[in-house]
């Protein structure tokens, strides 16, 4: 504890030393969220992160959440120095979507509009006509598809399947899932909700898609968290990474919040309810970040920066 009072006292002076803001994903530890909190910085989704890091003074970015999210602030912000705690915190999603064969299999497909979620690499967002987060999918697919345009998506197969059926919108999915939502079961929630018949039930749309049915309310981790806010349950299971549960109850202190079951608990659960990249931000990372950016600045290639750009500046404007 005393270790950590002492990072803390030292990232806080140098962030202001090296003119520094720090960024946090909803995901990240709690005490990495109110450190940012703390030091006038945000925590957010990847989309108002990318917003926040745009729009703040600040001359360096520590973005504390995973690699395409730092990717995503440099390609808005290339003259803003971006720091990450580690490069190493990446995704499942963007591990999954090597650019070769995304590629290829857009190639396949040219008459199709190239739609990709956020959690993706720069050459794959250059790659894509459109980027969209979780809390702007379902409204840029129903714009698209009202334009008439049949679409190609990815990497997310739990999240396209559920705008599919959303949308009822001509779409083909890579093949990609988050390690973390795709351990949610119908079972074992089926068994908590009966354990809980009072409470409500919040599914981020990256769970399997009969899990999302089960659902009272379905969205983007900004989403969820207005819902715990505004719906009158007092209580709530929630299937998301368990780091939202800091926004959550800071926001609603009297109200109650349970893990959603996942799979294995115990045995082969890959993630059980904590994505083990967002965990890597850790307050030592933080603070080592702010003392020697080596191997821990983005960069992104100019040209890719350029394309990643267009499909990202289209979903901006959209959801402006
Ligand atoms: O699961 C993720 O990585 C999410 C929800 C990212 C985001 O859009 O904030
Ligand atoms: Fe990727 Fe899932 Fe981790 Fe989010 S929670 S960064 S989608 S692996």
């Amino acid at each position: 504890e005393a270790d950590k009072a002492d990072y803390k006292a030292k990232i806080k002076q140098l962030l202001i030393d090296k003119n520094a803001v720090l960024v946090a994903h909803y995901y990240t530890d709690p005490e990495i969220q109110a450190l940012a909190e703390e030091t006038g910085g945000c925590v957010a989704d990847s989309l108002e992160m990318a917003r926040f890091g745009k729009e703040h003074p600040a001359t360096t970015l520590i973005v504390a959440g995973v690699k395409f999210m730092g990717e995503t602030a440099k390609v808005l912000t290339p003259h803003k120095t971006v720091l990450m705690p580690t490069l190493e915190a990446t995704c499942s999603l963007d591990l999954g979507c090597p650019i070769e064969e995304f590629n290829n299999f857009c190639d396949q497909h040219p008459e199709r509009t190239v739609v990709v979620y956020a959690n993706t690499s720069t050459a794959v967002k250059a790659r894509a006509d459109w980027i969209v987060t979780s809390s702007c999918a379902l409204e840029i697919v129903e714009h698209l598809d009202e334009q008439g345009e049949t679409i190609l998506w990815g990497p997310d197969k739990h999240l396209g399947a559920y705008i599919e059926k959303q949308t009822d919108a001509d779409m083909i999915m890579w093949d990609g899932a988050c390690i973390v939502h795709d351990e949610f079961k119908t079972k074992a929630l089926n068994d908590m909700k009966a354990l809980h018949p009072d409470a409500a039930v919040l599914v981020h749309p990256e769970s399997p898609l009969d899990v999302v049915a089960l659902a009272d309310a379905v969205g983007s981790t900004s989403q969820l968290i207005k819902a715990a806010q505004d719906m009158p349950n007092q209580k709530f299971i929630v299937a998301t990474d368990r780091g939202i549960f800091y926004k959550m109850q800071q926001l609603c202190p009297d109200k109650e919040f349970f893990e959603a079951p996942t799979a294995g608990e115990g045995a082969t659960c890959r993630s059980c309810a904590h994505c083990p990249w967002m965990a890597m931000n850790g307050l030592k990372a933080i603070h080592d970040s702010l003392i020697d950016g080596e191997g821990r600045e983005i960069f992104v290639d100019n040209e890719l920066r350029e394309g990643a750009l267009k499909s990202l500046g289209r979903m901006l404007d959209f959801s402006a």
